[in-house]
C-alpha cells in the first residue's frame, strides 16, 4: 500500500448548521468554524469535513444544493469561506467539503430550465419521463400487478417502484406539467442528477475542480452508490405493504458505477493530488481494492458496517440492536476485509447516525452504570475505534461524550428520514410510545443538536434561539467542564491523537498489521497492531463486571489507560480489568503469544 501524507492524520466531522453560530441567528456558520480552528487545533485534528455549507433551501438540511459555487448566506459568504481556506491552512488543517452530486435541489438553475422544457438540453440533466395513465383508474400502491408496477396518486403508471430513501415513491410530477415526472431517490426536493449524460458529467468535473484550485484539499463524496442505475427503469418485488421496493435491492443490480467514478478522479481529484473520502454504501463483494485501493477512485471511504448491523427494510421497528460482541465483528471483519488493501475510514458517529456512545455502549448499561464507568466505556470505546487500522473521524460533540436527545413528542423531531420512519410505523399500527422510543433510537437529530461549548444558556453554540433543540444534558455534557478536567472525555480524546501521533508508536499504529486477541470472549474487544520490533495490545473489558484478562506476553509499558490513577493489578500472564477498562500498552518480545492460556469465563 503507498503511503499518503493523510494516513498519520486525524480527522474531524463538522456539521456546521450545529457547530458555532457566531452571529447570533441561532445557525452555526462559517465565522464560527474560523473562531474554534485553534480549539480543532488543540484536540489534534488535522483534517475538517464541513456537511454542505452551499446555497441551499435546506430541505435536506444543505444535502440538496441550489447553487454549488456560492456559499448559502445563512452559513456565511466566499469571502468566509476564502478566510477558513487560509486560517485553515497557517495552522496547517486541511479542509474537504462535502461532494453533493447524485441529485441537486430543485430550486438549481438547471431544474428550473429542465420544468420550462423537459424535452430541452436541461430536460436530459435528470431522469425526466412522460407517462401514461393506467388503462383503469389506478391509485398510488393499489394497482402494483404481477409485474410489480405501481401508479402515481393520479394514475400514471410510474417507471419503476422503487422507495426513496427518504419514504414513498422515486417519481415525482414535474412542475408544471401533468404527464411528465421525475425521479428522486431522496427527497422530492432532490431531483436526481442524469450521469449517463456526458453533459452532466463536465459541468460536475468542472465545479470539482474549480473548488480544488481554490485551495480545498478534498471532498466527503456523497451517496455516491447512487448514482448509477439499473436501466431502463425495472421494478422488483415489493418489500413492504406500500408495493414498493428498497432502493438497496436495484443497486444489488446496478453495475458500471466505477466507469463514472474512474472519470471523475482521473479528471478532478488525481490531478489536483486531493483527499477523496467516499460515503459508500451497498459497495459489492470484491470492490474495495477498485474503491479505495492504491490506485482506487476515492482515497478512502468509511466502514458503516457497524452503522447498518442489524437494519430492517421493514422499519425502524423492526432495527435489531447491536451488541459488543457484534460490534467487534463487524469492526474486525472491516479490518481483515482491508488489510493490504487500503485505509479505511473509521467512525463511531456521523451527521445520519445516532450518538455512538448511545449506540455501541450497551443502554442498560449507560443506565445502571455509575458516572464514573460510564465515563470510562466512552473513553473504552473511543479507544478501541481509535486505534484500528486505518483513518480515525471525530464527529463534532463525540470528544466530548455527546448523548442522542430525549425525544417527548414527535413534533419535536427534525429529520425528514425520522418522519418519514415514524409515519411508516404509525401505519403498520405500531403505537405511538414504541414509535417514539424506536426514532429516539436511530434518528439523525441525535447527531444534530448544538455543540454543547458550555452549561450557559444556549449551550455557548448561540446567543439567540438554536434551530434545533439543544439536548438538556449540556448542563452536564459541555466542553467548558471538560476543558479542566484532566479525566474528562475530551482529555482523554487529546491523549488518543497525541498517542497516534506519537513518533515512538506511530509507525505501529498506523501502519501496523492488525491482529485480533481474545476474540471468542464475549464482551472483550481487544487486538494486537504489530509492526518491525513493536507490538501493541488494545484490551478492553468491555462490560460492567471486573474480570482478569490473559496477557499474550508481558508488559513493556502502559500507553494509555481509560481509568488511570486506579491501581491495576497486572502480572506477567494477566491483568485485571474492572468495567470497561481499556489499557493500550506496548508489549515485550514483540509481543509473541509466548503464553498459551485458558479463556477466562464471564
Ligand atoms: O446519506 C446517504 C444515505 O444513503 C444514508 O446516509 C441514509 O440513507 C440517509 O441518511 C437516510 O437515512 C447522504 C447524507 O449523509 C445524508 O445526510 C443525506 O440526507 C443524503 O445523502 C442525501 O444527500
Amino acid at each position: 500500500m503507498k503511503r499518503q501524507w493523510w494516513h498519520d492524520k486525524v480527522a474531524y466531522q463538522i456539521y456546521p448548521k450545529s457547530f458555532y453560530d457566531s452571529d447570533g441567528d441561532g445557525i452555526g456558520d462559517i465565522p464560527g468554524i474560523i473562531e474554534k480552528l485553534d480549539y480543532l487545533k488543540d484536540l489534534g485534528v488535522d483534517i475538517i469535513w464541513l456537511s454542505p455549507v452551499y446555497r441551499s433551501p435546506l430541505a435536506d438540511q444543505g444535502y440538496d444544493i441550489s447553487d454549488y459555487y456560492n456559499i448559502d448566506p445563512r452559513f456565511g459568504t466566499m469571502e468566509d469561506m476564502d478566510r477558513l481556506l487560509a486560517e485553515a491552512k497557517k495552522r496547517n488543517q486541511h479542509i474537504v467539503m462535502d461532494l453533493v452530486v447524485n441529485h441537486c435541489s430543485d430550486e438549481h438553475e438547471w431544474f428550473q430550465k429542465a420544468c420550462r422544457d423537459p424535452e430541452g438540453e436541461y430536460g436530459q440533466y435528470f431522469y425526466l419521463r412522460k407517462l401514461k395513465k393506467a388503462d383503469k383508474a389506478g391509485t398510488m400502491q393499489k394497482d402494483a400487478g404481477p409485474d410489480y408496477s405501481v401508479c402515481s396518486p393520479d394514475g400514471y403508471v410510474l417507471p419503476c417502484n422503487w422507495r426513496s430513501y427518504f419514504g414513498g415513491q422515486v417519481w415525482e410530477k414535474l412542475p408544471g406539467h401533468e404527464d411528465w415526472f421525475y425521479l428522486h431517490v431522496f427527497h422530492k426536493k432532490q431531483p436526481d442528477l442524469n450521469w449517463e449524460n456526458p453533459k452532466v458529467r463536465e459541468e460536475i468535473y468542472r465545479m470539482i475542480n474549480w473548488w480544488l484550485d481554490k485551495g480545498l484539499a478534498g471532498f466527503r463524496i456523497d451517496a455516491i452508490i447512487n448514482i448509477k442505475k439499473v436501466l431502463p427503469f425495472c421494478n422488483y418485488a415489493p418489500d413492504r405493504p406500500d408495493g414498493l421496493c428498497d432502493i438497496s435491492r436495484m443497486l444489488r443490480d446496478a453495475s458500471g458505477v466505477g466507469s463514472f467514478l474512474g472519470e471523475m478522479r482521473d479528471r478532478t481529484f488525481a490531478p489536483h493530488q486531493a483527499f477523496t473520502v467516499g460515503e459508500v454504501f451497498n459497495e459489492k463483494e470484491g470492490e474495495l481494492p477498485a474503491f479505495i485501493g492504491d490506485h482506487g477512485y476515492f482515497s478512502s471511504m468509511f466502514d458503516f458496517s457497524e452503522t447498518v448491523w442489524g437494519n430492517s427494510p421493514a422499519g425502524w421497528h423492526k432495527h435489531k440492536g447491536i451488541t459488543p460482541d457484534n460490534y467487534r465483528s463487524c469492526l474486525f471483519s472491516m479490518q481483515q476485509k482491508t488489510a493490504g488493501i487500503g485505509f479505511i475510514s473509521n467512525i463511531i458517529e456521523n451527521h445520519d447516525e445516532p450518538r455512538g456512545v448511545s449506540r455501541y455502549i450497551p443502554p442498560e448499561d449507560m443506565q445502571s452504570m455509575p458516572e464514573e464507568m460510564r465515563i470510562a466505556a466512552k473513553k473504552a470505546l473511543a479507544t478501541i475505534y481509535f486505534f484500528v487500522k486505518g483513518l480515525p473521524w471525530i464527529y463534532q460533540g463525540q470528544e466530548i461524550g455527546m448523548e442522542n436527545i430525549p425525544f417527548n413528542s414527535i413534533e419535536e423531531v427534525d429529520d425528514i428520514a425520522s418522519l418519514d420512519a415514524w409515519n411508516v410505523m404509525r401505519g403498520e399500527g405500531i403505537s405511538a410510545e414504541e414509535a417514539l422510543a424506536a426514532v429516539g433510537r436511530h434518528s439523525r437529530d441525535n447527531a444534530r443538536t448544538p455543540f454543547q461549548w458550555s452549561a450557559s444558556p444556549g449551550a455557548g453554540f448561540t446567543a439567540g434561539t438554536p434551530w434545533l433543540r439543544i439536548n438538556p444534558g449540556y448542563t452536564e455534557i459541555n466542553l467548558e467542564q471538560q476543558m479542566h478536567d484532566p479525566a474528562s472525555v475530551f482529555n482523554y480524546y487529546k491523549k488518543l491523537t497525541a498517542l497516534r501521533k506519537d513518533p515512538l508508536f506511530c509507525e505501529t499504529l498506523i501502519y501496523g498489521d492488525f491482529e485480533p486477541y481474545l476474540e471468542d470472549v464475549s464482551r472483550v474487544i481487544a487486538y494486537l497492531r504489530r509492526a518491525a520490533g513493536q507490538t501493541i495490545l488494545v484490551l478492553s473489558n468491555y462490560c460492567k463486571e471486573t474480570r482478569s484478562l490473559p496477557l499474550p506476553a508481558p508488559v513493556k509499558k502502559v500507553l494509555l489507560d481509560n481509568c488511570a490513577g486506579s491501581p491495576l493489578q497486572i502480572t506477567e500472564k494477566d491483568v485485571v480489568l474492572t468495567g470497561y477498562r481499556t489499557l493500550v500498552m506496548e508489549m515485550l518480545n514483540g509481543g509473541s503469544l509466548c503464553y498459551s492460556f485458558s479463556t477466562p469465563a464471564l
